[in-house]
């Protein structure tokens, strides 16, 4: 007969027979919490940001309009100056600096632990009015050495101040028909240009940037590169190169100016995304507007702003899905401040704040997208993890607790902490009234965990879930001493296979019945009363037994030699019995668990006799 000690090397099997026991249900999400675009992505670790002014171009100073900058510090985490940080505000002169604007900004921002993103140091446009003519004189050699003081003194001068550059902007042109985008004319490329050949005047900006603020994150900024097509290829070929040849870039910048008939589908935007994580490369959707056909008041339709608001929640829902997707703003506060209506008469209501700061439908939409869950669980989706039968639980029990919200989006296993399984994975926590049990499984739909010793048989225990601060209301679910019941192999259809091992310990099957009169282990789960104590979360090294077990097969008892937990395993039971002489061979023989007068005949579970 085999040993329970020997037993233990199966470990896998049980530990198989367990997963498969682990169904992870659809979820649907429950709102509630963070009411701000910024603590919404907060809770989510993502930066939400928007374009900023201060008075670069005159008065007024929009950040002493208190609508607009309660909105910006209220609703965003990160700030990018519209205008402030280029070329026709920040070198007037040739030979003056103008940063002031840009220091509001940085002033404001830090005020309001806000992140800020410089906008940019080398674009085709923009200019001060002494650029173009200058530039239609002067050598390749004078243009390197203009563009890389200007580089090297706003970098110097934000240093600390700005956590991430768009170096470049928008070098790649839109050719028509089937053309493949090259490199857009301007002064830094080719007319001068800076001598250098091919995107080397990109990648020389990108050095000049890097030896000004080492620790600046540099990024390459664009439109029509958000889905895949020729534009993003020539982009991307163009960030692998320098990856592999170790030129200073940290992101790509995916501008997101897009109409309700134009836009990039998730799947299309993800791929890209991927693309460039895989080259180790962040992105920021750096000047999202969805521009809407508007009437002379500025406002679109109700239906314009339904589909608006989906395409919001859709890009919104990509970013948060991709990793290297690390910040997402708005390129603006409010229609008010948009760029939109004055670059495309007839359009405007792109931002998710109105004329008066008051939220559109598409805010309403970011946040949906980005709230944190509140768990939700009801008394009948806390079952047995073997059985899967609802109702009381029992000290010891392995629980599977459906719901929604009751875990991490990305499902965490069991983690050991001094030698016992953790209460904790991810930020998800199960309270047993104020006990918390150790998990073995979270995810977002479902936690398996183990019912701590100290539920009082006879009597009710509140359940609650805590998953990322948000709390579940308690659900009350009476505690028996004992709930059996026997993992099954495989679906959940009829008969169901138990996890059974045979006497040379293979696991029991119709390919592989067990003989009359041999010993077989049983694996099942559903507490009772120990004979010895048991801490929570501990794996026994001891033979610790069950009290008042039976176990039937086709109906006649077998000989119980072992009935207890599980050596080296949190929460499962092990039975070893010797079957009776004469067992009729089958299939699916019926075999019950009873312990402490509960039985598992509710699920039917069968094993193979021959
Ligand atoms: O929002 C900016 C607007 O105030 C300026 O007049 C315009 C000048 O080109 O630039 C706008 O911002 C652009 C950004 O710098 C780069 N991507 C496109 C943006 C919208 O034109």
């Amino acid at each position: 007969m085999p040993t329970v000690k020997s037993l233990t090397g199966k470990r896998n099997q049980a530990r198989h027979v367990v997963a498969t026991a682990l169904l992870v249900l659809a979820e649907t999400a429950a709102l509630s919490g963070q009411t701000t675009l910024r603590d919404a992505a907060a809770a989510q670790g993502l930066h939400i940001g928007a374009a900023a002014s201060a008075d670069e171009y005159g008065p007024p100073d929009l950040l002493m309009n208190p609508s607009y900058a309660g909105a910006l510090s209220t609703q965003y985490s990160e700030l990018e100056p519209a205008n402030a940080m280029k070329w026709d505000v920040t070198q007037p002169t040739q030979t003056t600096y103008n940063f002031q604007p840009g220091d509001e900004l940085v002033t404001f921002a830090e005020a309001n632990n806000m992140r800020v993103r410089g906008h940019n140091l080398c674009w085709y446009q923009q200019f001060p009015a002494w650029l173009a003519p200058y530039a239609a004189s002067a050598t390749p050699a004078e243009m390197s050495t203009l563009l890389q003081n200007h580089i090297n003194a706003e970098v110097t001068h934000f240093k600390g101040a700005v956590f991430a550059w768009d170096v470049v902007n928008e070098a790649f042109n839109d050719p028509s028909g089937s053309a493949v985008p090259g490199l857009r004319d301007s002064i830094w490329y080719d007319q001068p240009g800076i001598g250098q050949t091919g995107t080397g005047y990109i990648e020389q900006a990108f050095q000049w940037a890097h030896a000004a603020d080492p620790n600046a994150l540099l990024f390459y900024n664009d439109y029509n590169i958000e889905g895949p097509g020729s534009k993003f290829t020539a982009v991307y070929n163009m960030v692998q190169d320098f990856v592999q040849r170790g030129v200073p870039i940290n992101g790509v910048g995916f501008e997101m100016h897009i109409t309700t008939s134009g836009y990039p589908s998730a799947a299309g935007l993800a791929q890209n995304m991927q693309q460039l994580a895989a080259l180790g490369i962040q992105v920021h959707i750096t000047e999202m507007d969805v521009r809407l056909p508007v009437g002379s008041n500025g406002l679109a339709s109700a239906a314009d702003l339904a589909t608006q608001a989906q395409i919001y929640q859709s890009i919104m829902t990509v970013c948060l899905q991709q990793p290297n997707c690390t910040a997402f703003q708005m390129w603006g506060v409010s229609y008010g401040d948009s760029w939109i209506p004055s670059f495309f008469p007839g359009y405007g209501a792109a931002l998710p704040l109105d004329f008066n700061y008051n939220p559109t439908p598409a805010f309403n939409a970011l946040l949906a997208a980005m709230r944190t869950p509140v768990p939700a669980l009801t008394a009948s989706g806390v079952v047995n993890s073997a059985s899967y039968q609802a109702g009381s639980v029992a000290p010891g029990e392995i629980v599977a607790i459906f719901g929604t919200g009751v875990g991490p989006d990305k499902p965490a296993a069991a983690t050991l902490t001094n030698g016992l399984v953790s209460s904790t994975a991810a930020s998800t926590q199960v309270l047993f009234g104020e006990y918390p049990a150790p998990i073995l499984y979270a995810g977002s739909g479902q936690v398996n965990v183990v019912v701590p010793f100290e539920v009082t048989p006879g009597q009710d225990v509140n359940l609650t879930i805590n998953n990322n601060g948000q709390s579940s209301p308690p659900v009350s679910i009476p505690v028996a001493q004992a709930v059996p019941g026997i993992f099954i192999i495989g679906g959940t259809g009829s008969p169901q296979q138990a996890a059974v091992l045979n006497q040379d310990l293979s696991v029991n099957g119709p390919g592989n019945p067990a003989a009359a009169g041999s010993v077989i282990v049983v694996y099942a789960t559903g507490g009772g009363s120990l004979s010895a104590p048991v801490t929570d979360g501990e794996l026994p090294t001891t033979l610790i037994n069950v009290a008042n077990t039976t176990l039937t097969v086709g109906g006649q008892p077998a000989t119980i030699d072992f009935a207890g937990l599980a050596p080296g395993f949190a929460g499962v039971l092990q039975i070893n019995a010797t079957l009776p002489n004469g067992l009729a061979a089958g299939s699916a023989v019926p075999i019950v668990l009873s312990i402490s007068g509960a039985d598992s005949s509710s699920q039917s579970a069968t094993i193979a006799i021959q």
